[in-house]
């Protein structure tokens, strides 16, 4: 394999509906989407998910471009390669800047499933033929709101609603959501809105039976969520305090963890994603993937890393139609009865819609 070209196109697509968190909310999603050809043609689709601001974590959309452009694309651009896991390890040399490495290295791996004849879950090792999933909903306007959307989601087929919480919308929704829905997985995602001197407040969830908490603490805390999982019996879960096999090596030493949500981007793509899964798997920590906003490309690599063995857990990998009007590839990703139906084909498995790209892209730029 020897990439010769590569073009990022930032496109711009509205959601059906405005997505908020504890720390802002989605009205648009902004991203880059990098195409990257190989010396015999073969063409590989990678995702950028740092979103426009940098509120999730300290990468933007700009940050990842420059990255790309100005160090990332000159290490891969004309080199030989045999296999994606050294994409990870050539972009060692650089520190951070996960979420623009993994485009790139996404691509890769398209392109390398591709030319083994094989689906991108196969390469990775997956075997699942269908993966569970669940739901992710944002903070709304009222209770009622947010019961109405959860009985909505429970009639498509969904069956684990994960609500977002932040300080004033957190112990009164989650007992109203257990009381009128007592048999659904129900989880809370924070988005690290609250501080260890919450432990009483936080503890209150006890009582409602939830799957988890997500990201209760500082988003590069580890320390304070160990002492925070010895006053809870709720099990933590770390989302923004992952980057790495190591860190979540030490997230799990220190207890601060019982389970963790592996996102492809924030981890610096596919192959470190895959050594987490694999070392959570050896230590008895179940995993799941989790979501962000993406379209149809960064869904379906999504896809295929959840068919490992230790995703146990529903990902936040909804169809497309729970966010887009239209998303970029064909077939869209249709969630049936809460599950995803993996594809078989070679490469990510589905098509690329170039027209639907073109009308999204606000920007474009080709390296050689
Ligand atoms: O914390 O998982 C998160 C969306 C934006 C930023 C952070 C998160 C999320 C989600 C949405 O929970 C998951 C999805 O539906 O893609
Ligand atoms: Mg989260």
């Amino acid at each position: 394999m020897k990439i010769k070209e590569i073009t990022i196109r930032h496109l711009q697509m509205k959601l059906k509906a405005p997505f908020t968190t504890s720390f802002g909310t989605f009205t648009n999603r902004d991203f880059l989407l990098l195409e990257a050809k190989d010396e015999d043609g073969t063409i590989g689709w990678g995702e950028s998910v740092a979103f426009h601001a940098p509120w999730y974590n300290e990468e933007t959309l700009q940050t990842n471009w420059h990255m790309l452009e100005d160090f990332l694309i000159p290490l891969i651009l004309n080199k030989e390669l045999k296999h994606p896991d050294e994409v990870n390890e050539i972009f060692a040399a650089i520190r951070k800047n996960n979420m623009a490495k993994s485009t790139l290295e996404g691509a890769v791996w398209d392109i390398y499933a591709q030319q083994t004849n094989q689906s991108l879950a196969t390469a990775l090792g997956g075997a699942k033929e269908k993966i569970e999933v669940g739901i992710s909903i944002g903070i709304q306007k009222s209770i009622d709101d947010l019961v109405t959307l959860v009985d909505g989601y429970i009639q498509e087929g969904y069956k684990r609603m994960k609500v977002k919480i932040k300080p004033g919308w957190d112990v009164d929704v989650m007992r109203t959501l257990r009381e009128k829905f007592p048999d659904t997985d129900i989880m809370a995602d924070a988005n690290s809105a609250y501080r260890l001197e919450d432990a009483d407040l936080l503890k209150q969830l006890d009582d409602f039976d939830l799957m988890m908490i997500e990201q209760p603490l500082a988003s590069d805390d580890i320390i304070d969520h160990a002492k925070l999982q010895q006053k809870l019996k709720i099990p933590i879960c770390l989302d923004e305090s992952i980057h790495s096999l190591e860190d979540a090596r030490k997230a799990v030493e220190l207890g601060s963890t019982k389970i963790i949500n592996i996102k492809i981007g924030r981890v610096g793509g596919l192959t470190e994603a895959k050594k987490i899964h694999d070392y959570c798997a050896e230590n008895g920590i179940p995993v799941w993937c989790g979501g962000m906003l993406e379209s149809g490309i960064g869904r379906s690599h999504n896809v295929a890393l959840t068919t490992l063995p230790n995703f146990i857990l529903p990902g936040d990998t909804a169809g497309s139609s729970r966010y887009w009007e239209k998303d970029i590839i064909t077939p869209e990703v249709v969630a049936e009865n809460g599950y995803i139906t993996v594809p078989t084909t070679a490469g990510i498995g589905y098509e690329v819609d170039r027209e639907a790209v073109e009308n999204y892209t606000v920007a474009q730029k080709d390296y050689r």
